[in-house]
């Protein structure tokens, strides 16, 4: 099939299941084009959670359909390609996070929240790349278990007083991304803002005008007046940033700048998940139950440090 009869047939079939097409922000541009919503992982859960759709199709990786099954457990969870996953969520495991709790027993766990739902579940909190650092500074604690991203981590402790233990995880995809590239485009470019994702290496992030999440990269690129920015986070988002500001320029930090569990789904994929309800997210009911407290605590923390 071709791509348009691809796309029409899909969104027939969203429509007649009464169901609601989610597409991450890194996911092929063919997707994104489709999709009801596109955001964060973490806005597209919420914002699915409130609709009255039956089915959510999770164009992401699994973690991301995991949140919005924890959200949403009352509705059916697809992700359409089942191999899509998050190697810097599965850099932790519930029994390493038990164990690392029993040598830090009085410590908060701060939790990104790319991690899987039975890692989150052990977490007093989650937190995103952008509210990271106000979720740190409202803990009830000056001991945090931070997890899984080291990157993450080390930004979020430029900016907070407290003991912090890092967790080694990382994303490949941004970690691999050297500051000697990005030097290179800024000689190129003098005209350009650096904009990074805090997930890059913390070489990287030193040399960054703006640091922020996806979702915030978007927002930013929008309002700010400069018209030509260096992009230091995953491919996919150049389908949003020309979209939403097409009279700018943007050039991708490094041409590797992929993450192939992001591009797994294709949109064939999008079409036998709907046609085949495949690929569902099952979580026990306990897992949903505890891993929903950390999630609605973010929502109560970040709004107290605003309000401060
Ligand atoms: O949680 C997300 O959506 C990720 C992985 C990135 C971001 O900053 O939006
Ligand atoms: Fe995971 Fe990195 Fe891919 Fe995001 S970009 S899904 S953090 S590996």
């Amino acid at each position: 099939m071709e791509k348009k009869e691809l796309q029409d047939s899909i969104r027939r079939l969203v429509k007649e299941k009464n169901a609601v097409l989610l597409a991450h922000n890194y996911q092929r541009a063919e997707i994104q084009e489709i999709a009801d919503l596109t955001g964060d992982s973490y806005e597209l859960s919420v914002k699915a959670s409130k609709t009255n759709a039956d089915i959510i199709v999770f164009c992401g990786v699994r973690f991301m359909a995991e949140s919005a099954k924890i959200l949403s457990p009352g509705k059916k969870v697809l992700l359409p390609n089942a191999n899509a996953g998050c190697p810097m969520a599965d850099m932790i495991s519930a029994e390493e996070l038990e164990r690392l709790k029993s040598l830090y027993p009085d410590a908060f766990v701060v939790g990104y929240v790319n991690t899987n739902a039975d890692v989150k579940a052990l977490t007093d909190v989650c937190c995103t790349s952008s509210n990271a650092v106000n979720i740190v500074k409202a803990a009830p604690s000056d001991k945090i278990i931070f997890i899984p991203d080291k990157n993450l981590g080390s930004y979020v402790k430029k900016f907070v007083d407290k003991e912090m233990i890092i967790w080694n995880g990382y994303c490949p995809t941004h970690h691999h991304i050297y500051p000697e590239e990005i030097n290179i485009l800024k000689h190129e470019n003098p005209d350009a803002i650096f904009v990074c994702h805090p997930e890059c290496r913390p070489e990287v992030v030193d040399l960054a005008d703006k640091v922020t999440s996806t979702s915030g990269i978007i927002r930013f690129t929008k309002e700010d007046p400069h018209k030509k920015f260096i992009i230091g986070t995953e491919e996919g988002i150049m389908y949003q940033l020309r979209k939403n500001s097409p009279e700018k320029e943007f050039i991708l930090a490094s041409n590797g700048f992929i993450c192939p569990n992001m591009k797994r789904t294709m949109l064939e994929d999008v079409l036998l998940a709907l046609e085949k309800n495949r690929y569902e997210i099952n979580l026990s009911p306990a897992i949903i139950e505890k891993a929903r407290l950390p999630l609605e605590r973010m929502i109560q923390m970040s709004t107290a440090v605003v309000q401060k």
